[in-house]
């Protein structure tokens, strides 16, 4: 017998949907202890929230998310609202004892995630931030690549997250759809949005990263916005490139923009060793590609004439996530890497051994992101803690 774990979601846009989707389908496809209720979801827009409410099958909706975290029978918040939103939410949720998750990036800036982590590790609540690719099964095999010791010394790590949709000039900012493009509702531009997910799978398959320098740019320097009606100035990066130095002393380039016509997420990384290379490219997502040089235990290298990059279909029982799902050979898409998230959170309570990326994890790509983005404006080399 499961027991029940009532969910408060927060927000009912793009993220709302996908983790409204997990919460439906986790029960069905992995055997666990909890089992998620959709108890009620929360947005200011009372037509809209009710809407999303039944659409989802919610048992009842608020349209102040401090009535949400105040009723008692809500155990989980989740947290899909706009990033300006994040740190309240938190610290209130945290003081009544609620799990919580809490959508990408953490907060608007490390000192708001450090405040967080505080609170959430004060009430002793259950966090995890919904970085879902790392639970994309050809980027969680990535990480089991390297960990059996076939990428052997690492060297390059390199990176793209490159989209299209802010080209156009007359793009509002603001709102609900396009606050992401409103620098005091979203912290940052790509770098929070895009590179965010980039920072995050790097340093989960390749450590720690020590010091950046970037350059960020602009290119639409004033767009309406959707509140006002008025021409505003645009203070988001739309486009971020950075060169890192990882701590294991390897060397990373990240480039991110959503100006790269023809690009929808194009969200990419290899990582080059001694002993492998893999590369992955999510517009190919059940493909990890994975070049053997050398035996990870003897260190013997692959006969020359046989070498060549494998393109693996992570679709086998034996790999990451895929006994949970299909048959080998049948794909799983964009909307089940939440599912898996969520999953591994509710593991995570059942067995004491919390789920990452917790918020803590967070926070680091957070501190990354302040680098670059500090970066980007000296033009000078950030440490990083
Ligand atoms: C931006 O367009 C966006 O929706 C991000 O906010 C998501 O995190 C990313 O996964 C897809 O693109």
């Amino acid at each position: 017998m499961s027991t029940p774990l009532n969910i408060g979601m927060i927000g009912y846009g793009f993220m709302g949907r996908a983790h409204s989707n997990a919460y439906r389908q986790v029960s069905q496809f992995y055997k666990l202890e909890h089992r998620p209720v959709l108890k009620a979801c929360c947005a200011r827009n009372a037509e809209k929230i009710k809407a999303f409410a039944d659409n989802w099958g919610y048992e009842s909706y608020e349209t102040d998310w401090r009535k949400l975290i105040d009723r008692k029978d809500i155990d989980v918040i989740d947290i899909g609202s706009p990033n300006n939103t994040h740190r309240e939410i938190v610290l209130a949720a945290a003081e009544r004892g609620k799990m919580i998750l809490c959508e990408k990036p953490l907060a608007m800036n490390a000192a708001e995630a450090e405040e967080m982590c505080k609170a959430v590790e004060k009430a002793g609540v259950a966090n995890m931030v919904w970085f879902n690719y790392r639970r994309v099964p050809a980027i969680s095999l990535a990480r089991q690549v390297v960990d059996e010791g076939r990428i052997g010394r690492p060297f390059h790590y390199r990176a793209t997250y490159l989209q299209d949709w802010t080209i156009a000039e007359d793009v509002p900012q603001g709102g609900a759809a396009l606050w992401r493009l409103d620098l005091a509702v979203a912290g940052s531009g790509v770098t929070g949005d895009l590179l965010a997910h980039s920072i995050d799978t790097a340093e989960w398959l390749n450590g720690p990263i020590r010091r950046v320098t970037a350059a960020t740019e602009t290119f639409v320097k004033e767009r309406m916005h959707v509140e006002t009606g008025k021409k505003q100035s645009v203070g988001i990066d739309d486009a971020c490139m950075f060169l890192a130095v990882f701590a294991n002393g390897s060397m990373g380039t990240f480039e991110s923009t959503r100006y790269a016509r023809g690009r929808k997420n194009y969200n990419t990384f290899e990582l080059n060793g001694e002993r492998g290379s893999v590369f992955f490219d999510l517009e190919d997502p059940h493909i990890l590609q994975y070049f053997k040089h050398a035996d990870p235990k003897t260190g013997a290298k692959i006969e020359s004439h046989l070498t060549g990059w494998q393109r693996i279909n992570v679709t086998n029982f034996e790999h990451p996530y895929m006994d949970k799902w299909w048959v080998p050979g049948c794909t799983i898409g964009y909307e089940h890497t939440f599912t898996n998230a969520l999953a591994d959170f509710l593991i995570g309570l059942q067995t004491g051994k919390p789920a990452q990326p917790d918020f803590r994890s967070g926070l680091r790509t957070q501190k990354v992101c302040d680098a670059v983005l500090a970066s980007g404006k000296s033009g000078r080399w950030v440490d990083i803690e």
